[in-house]
């Protein structure tokens, strides 16, 4: 697939299909197969259908890292016929052996035994937090930038290496809705040929503790209730504002969740953040502190709060939906990854702020972020629970030239990981599952316990031994060895206690505020807001007042006038921070690959247009989806939605080629949505698509009978709002609006 040219594969099927009604469900990124399937069962026997066309799976190496050359699907299952997990052939497997055929069941039956207890055993436990999850693989390609500061291979310029990134919601279980609002996981595995290095990121750059030893604490606040486990996957409860009341270190991390990046549009436009501070070596031992960052090429962007709730209920895989279509498109989310450096100072500061401190930034502009490689996610799993439910991450996972600090966050971190898969993943082995395999020679010593993949020939897995030729042999410097930066500890007395600099919670909380957009700060003090209103108890909704006091005046009075509560006078000084503008998501114009544009056609009206206009899509490197009051085919081409089944959030823009009539079905006792408008001559389904685009602020375009759409719902010379004579000449200005994400002059903001 060419990554240049967006949306091509799904044009390519589109284009092949159009003549087919029988092909309309591959039109559409998502249809499940490699191939369309007949109407009859199937008969002649044949070999497992391959994967999709953007599928892609991990490398058959050995689970100590050789490669074998055999193909990806070597992995999965062989042979045309039913077999036993031992590939004996089956004739029968929808009857258990009986006696008679009204039974009983016989204990000998081998079949029903094995399959039953297999599917017995299908679960594992989900991931304590960041269970729910959605992983791509792709390529990263280093630009060289960093060769002066890091001896890591991967990062020399032009190396290419193979990744696999794994997305997430922090709070909610495995089943739980992709939009809610919560911090999202990003996690990174490079599988370097000097040892696979993982990113373990989020999409935001600060956290809720300073201390490790306080994870089980915030996770505990966050997570459902004990009592009657509810609410699902949300911040809006007591227990999580009980907590970031009291334990104000939060207060930073808190608001950067109730902010518009606690709610992304895509896992596509968000950036990611390592949040702690690393250390990274060169070749003459010299050493940098850094930050990562991952900046992506769409933008960063969010939903609005209302389509997260729509969302919640009318589609809660939309992220995960949204990466894979994309990827099926030839839209292949591409970001850069940067590095924030600083000099190694004893004192491990910048500009005044602790660089160990975990819930502090350091503004771009102060420290820019240098772009040192890319990354292209290419390919979707063949398999969700042996590649994204398999893949375990760990910040201990690190190839030469890279290194931790002392971050007291970082260094919990680094027990947790392997600690947490021995659960999970049953067994102390999980790096020889086939995506989590290495691409470097593994040599480890390690031996036995559950699940052993490996069969280690020799008898001398220990060191010094002569027995095996003494292998496995300690790598020097020359053969590139990872070193433990020998950093100078401070002699000091043993203590439970944090530096005094970890002590400020307040002055970057309000420079994240300060460097809000105003229609970025009505969406936190809206947040803040829903949030507070959905406790119960008023000590902690005061208590968190008295918080927002000491970050920003306005804040605090603007919440508490939603709370019907006095809002107080701050208890600390408030902080006199220079805004970081690089903090807004506001103000700027981004590429639209793989946006999804919705055109509501009439398949009585005007179709002239139809034709070009969907191409003209194509060409923006977005997904067209043909909206008409029934499925099927209009004017020649394949209809993806009717207008029962769409609904606004799932579209970028909407085009209005028609104004359809009420369809036969716009029954509000069949169909809800249709209730909107009684007396409409238009479907009423259609007015409710456009009103609700509106208030998302998301461009509308229209021409011919069109505009009849727009006047009937009072949507006229409105920003956002474009009218012309030609469906190409509309859609070209409605790709401009589109590129800055949403037309917030729509709704003017209150707050400065
Ligand atoms: Fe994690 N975290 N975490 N975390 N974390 C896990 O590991 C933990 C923290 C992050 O897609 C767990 O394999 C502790 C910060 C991501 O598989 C667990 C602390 C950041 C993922 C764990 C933190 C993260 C995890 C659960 C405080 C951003 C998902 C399952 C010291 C820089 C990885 C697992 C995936 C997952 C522990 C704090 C990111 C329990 C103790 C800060 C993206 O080990």
């Amino acid at each position: 697939m060419d990554p240049t040219k967006p949306a091509k594969v799904v044009k390519d099927v589109v284009d092949a299909a159009t003549d087919k009604l029988t092909d309309v469900l591959a039109t559409v990124p998502g249809a499940p197969g490699s191939a369309p399937p007949t109407v009859e069962e199937p008969t002649t026997p044949r070999d497992p259908l391959p994967p999709k066309r953007e599928q892609g799976a991990p490398e058959t190496r050995t689970p100590t890292g050789a490669e074998t050359g055999a193909p990806t699907i070597a992995n999965g299952q062989q042979g045309a016929y039913l077999t036993t997990s031992q590939g004996a052939r089956l004739r029968d497997t929808d009857h258990s052996l009986k006696a008679g055929p009204r039974g009983p069941l016989l204990l000998q039956d081998h079949h029903l035994r094995e399959k039953i207890t297999h599917f017995d055993h299908e679960r594992i436990p989900e991931r304590v937090v960041h269970a729910r999850g959605a992983g791509a693989h792709g390529v990263f390609t280093s630009y060289g930038a960093a060769e002066e500061i890091t001896k890591a291979g991967f990062l020399r310029k032009g190396r290419k290496t193979d990744v696999f990134v794994r997305f997430s919601t922090v709070l909610g279980s495995r089943g739980s809705a992709d939009t809610v609002r919560d911090t999202r996981g990003f996690a990174t595995k490079f599988y370097t040929d000097e040892g696979t290095f993982d990113l373990v990121a989020n999409n935001m750059p600060v956290f809720f503790i300073q201390d490790a030893i306080k994870f089980p604490d915030i996770i505990h606040a966050a997570k459902p209730h004990p009592d009657r486990e509810i609410p699902q996957a949300q911040s809006a409860h007591d227990t999580f504002w009980d907590f970031v009341s009291l334990h104000t270190e939060a207060q930073h991390h808190t608001i950067w969740n109730m902010s518009d990046r606690g709610i992304p549009r895509s896992y596509r436009m968000m950036e990611g953040f390592g949040v702690h501070t690393f250390r990274l070596v060169n070749a003459a031992g010299e050493t940098a502190l850094v930050k990562f960052h991952w900046k992506p090429k769409l933008g960063v962007h969010s939903l609005t709060w209302e389509e997260t709730q729509m969302l919640g209920g009318i589609d809660p895989d939309f992220h995960r939906r949204d990466l894979y279509d994309a990827i099926e498109a030839g839209a292949f989310p591409e970001w850069e990854l940067g590095l924030q450096v600083f000099p190694d100072t004893p004192e491990e500061t910048f500009a005044g702020i602790d660089l160990l401190d975990p819930t502090k930034i350091v503004p771009e502009e102060l420290a820019p972020v240098q772009p040192v490689g890319k990354l292209v996610l290419n390919r979707t799993p063949t398999n969700f629970f042996a590649e994204t439910e398999q893949v375990a991450f760990h910040l201990g996972h690190l190839p030469p030239g890279i290194d931790v600090t002392n971050d007291p966050l970082l260094q919990g971190r680094l027990f947790s990981y392997v600690d947490t898969q021995l659960t999970r993943l049953g067994g102390p082995n999980f790096s020889q599952i086939p995506i989590n395999r290495p691409h470097a020679e593994v040599n480890d010593m390690l031996r036995d316990g559950f699940h052993q993949q490996a069969v280690h020939a020799g008898v001398a897995p220990y060191r010094p031994n002569s027995l095996d030729g003494g292998n496995p042999f300690p790598a020097g410097d020359e053969e590139n060895a990872f070193v433990d930066v020998p950093v100078t500890v401070v002699e000091a007395p043993k203590v439970r206690a944090s530096p005094v600099s970890f002590d400020d919670h307040f002055s970057q909380v309000r420079l994240f505020w300060l460097s809000m957009s105003p229609v970025e700060k009505e969406h936190i003090i809206r947040a803040y807001t829903f949030e507070l209103g959905k406790c119960y108890h008023q000590a902690i909704k005061e208590r968190q007042l008295q918080c927002l006091a000491n970050i920003d005046p306005v804040l605090c009075a603007q919440v508490a006038t939603g709370l019907g509560l006095p809002a107080p006078e701050p208890t600390v000084p408030l902080a006199d921070v220079a805004p970081s503008p690089a903090l807004s998501q506001v103000g700027r114009v981004w590429p639209g690959d793989g946006r999804t544009v919705g055109i509501v056609v009439d398949p009585d009206g005007d179709l002239d247009d139809l034709h070009h206009v969907r191409r003209a899509v194509f060409a923006a490197g977005m997904v067209p989806l043909v909206i008409a009051p029934h499925g099927g085919l209009v004017a020649d081409l394949p209809v993806q939605r009717s207008f029962a089944t769409a609904r606004s959030v799932e579209f970028d823009a909407i085009l209005l080629a028609g104004a359809p009539a009420p369809a036969p079905d716009a029954l509000p006792a069949r169909d809800a949505k249709a209730g909107a408008a009684d007396a409409a001559t238009v479907d009423p389904r259609v007015l409710l698509l456009v009103e609700e685009a509106w208030r998302h602020a998301k461009a509308i375009g229209a021409w011919g009978a069109g505009h009849t759409v727009l006047r009937q719902t009072g949507i006229v010379d409105r920003p956002g709002v474009v009218t012309g004579t030609s469906g190409t000449e509309v859609f070209g200005e409605v790709k401009q609006v589109m590129a800055a994400h949403r037309t917030w002059d729509r709704f003017p903001a209150s707050v400065a």
